[in-house]
């Protein structure tokens, strides 16, 4: 890829306006990294575009100069999907960030890849609707960069991932054409759904630059509860019970230790004194009386089962909000010790014995490492965090974990499951992806990326070499 000389900062600068071109030193860290710190970052210019004309010339103009374009939301992803560590020109979306127009009937909202997920939720509830995909990251994470990952978090087990809610999107390909795919229809089987084949493509086939997405009814009434387990086994055979009754919006799961450190580290309550080894979070709608009820009448059979040895339930907004942060700071809280992150996962039938060939490995393997357990279990998604000892080197400790992640991923592989379940695959877990994925994937997924953009210049490197 070719070096950014100035001839190329001019011309940049005459489609942008000369303040919309970044190459100071603080600008080239803060846009070419996201929240991994496993690469260091060396951006080569930082552009902001205003339009999807300028987005589509700065791609005209990279494609003919063969430049390398790293796409960049609010860089909040954990697999380095939007690090620039090659020079190469981070073309950031900050200003795409106008709610166009929301029509009430379809219930749909258009808005430029620069909004932030909050904003989105915010206008929602504004107009008594719901936009239900939500995450810790959210006053921060943008949408385009949301369906760039197919962004999940905490309701999924309720409501899906980005990519249920995505009615449309438009793209700038690899050579600066503007693909309008879907257009918000609800039913279109008039050939592929090049829609879908974007979301999640983490950049590598196009940019995309404005989305329609789909808003729900609002939820009534959530209650939160916190239930105190003994052991993983209990945590499944809670979930088959309460899912057997209610509907849940959330079902996440976490570890003492993670409990240890949030509380330790975000001046939060313990949920009640008694430590148990596990604790899950539950989540759902109350529309009136008989909901609680029917969830205590729940909460008591797996007490009278010995899966939940203590528990919690949210009494007001506040209280069930405070629950949450429980769970939701974890991320946040152990970013201190610069984990090595799994994000893996299985279909929820064999979570139990997965868990188990996990936990032996794990056991085994790191002995004198810190593990903290968390996810969203209720989809089969665990997020295994490995804390850095203070001493330890990073590239050992990253060498270290590196090791163990491949009996991990062996563990994933026959359970036909996913080495990287909602953080995409980006730099970190490129050298596993066929742990999940077959040769004959891999190489469609290549020659796919080859006619979205036939110079390779968006995103190189990430996904696959
Ligand atoms: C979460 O579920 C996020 O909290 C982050 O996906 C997980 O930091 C992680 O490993
Ligand atoms: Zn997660």
């Amino acid at each position: 890829m070719t070096p950014i000389g100035k001839d190329i900062l001019a011309a940049l600068q005459g489609i942008v306006g000369a303040g919309r071109v970044l190459t100071d030193a603080e600008s080239l860290l803060r846009y070419g990294r996201d929240w991994t710190r496993a690469h260091t970052p060396d951006a080569g210019v930082i552009v902001l575009p205003s339009s999807i004309g300028q987005v589509q010339d700065v791609v005209r103009l990279a494609a003919s100069k063969q430049l390398a374009i790293v796409p960049s939301g609010g860089r909040t992803g954990l697999s380095a999907g939007a690090v620039a560590c090659n020079s190469e020109m981070v073309l950031a979306l900050d200003r795409l960030n106008r709610i166009e127009d929301f029509n009430p009937v379809d219930r749909t909202v258009r808005c430029g890849a620069g909004v932030v997920t909050e904003q989105l939720q915010q206008y929602a509830d504004a107009q008594g609707l719901f936009y239900p995909v939500d995450f810790a990251s959210s006053g921060s994470s943008q949408i385009g960069g949301n369906i760039s990952t197919n962004a999940g978090g905490i309701k999924v087990i309720r409501h899906g991932m980005t990519r249920d809610w995505v009615a449309g999107l438009k793209l700038v390909t690899g050579t600066g054409e503007l693909l309008d795919l879907n257009r918000g229809l609800v039913k279109n089987n008039a050939g592929y759904d090049l829609r879908h084949l974007v979301i999640g493509a983490e950049g590598t086939l196009g940019i995309v630059v404005e989305a329609t997405m789909s808003l729900s009814r609002p939820p009534e009434n959530l209650a939160v509860m916190v239930l105190g387990v003994p052991d993983m086994a209990s945590i499944m055979s809670v979930l088959a019970a309460f899912q057997g009754g209610i509907e849940l919006s959330a079902f996440e799961f976490f570890s003492e230790l993670a409990l240890c450190k949030v509380v330790a580290h975000q001046g939060l309550q313990r949920p009640f004194d008694n430590p148990t080894q596990y604790y899950a979070l539950l989540e759902f709608e109350q529309p009136d009386e008989q909901a609680m009820e029917t969830a205590m009448g729940l909460f008591e059979h797996c007490v009278g089962r010995g899966w939940v040895l203590d528990g919690v339930v949210s009494q007001s907004v506040a209280q069930a909000q405070a629950l949450w942060r429980l769970r939701e700071d974890i991320s946040e809280t152990l970013s201190r010790w610069t984990p090595y992150k799994n994000d893996i996962s299985t279909v929820v039938s064999r979570v139990p014995s997965f868990l188990a060939e996990v936990e032996a490995v794990v056991s085994a393997s790191y002995p004198d490492f810190e593990i903290v357990w968390y996810g969203h279990i209720g989809d089969g998604n665990l997020h295994l965090n490995v804390l850095k000892p203070d001493g330890l080197a990073m590239e050992e400790f990253q060498r270290r974990c590196g090791e163990v992640s491949k009996q991990v991923f062996e563990i994933v592989q026959r359970h036909g499951g996913s080495i990287s379940a909602e953080h995409g695959v980006g730099l970190l877990k490129k050298d596993y992806l066929h742990y999940s994925r077959s040769p004959l994937e891999i190489e469609i997924m290549r020659q796919i990326k080859r006619v979205f953009d036939p110079q390779g210049i968006l995103n190189p490197g990430k996904i696959f070499d």
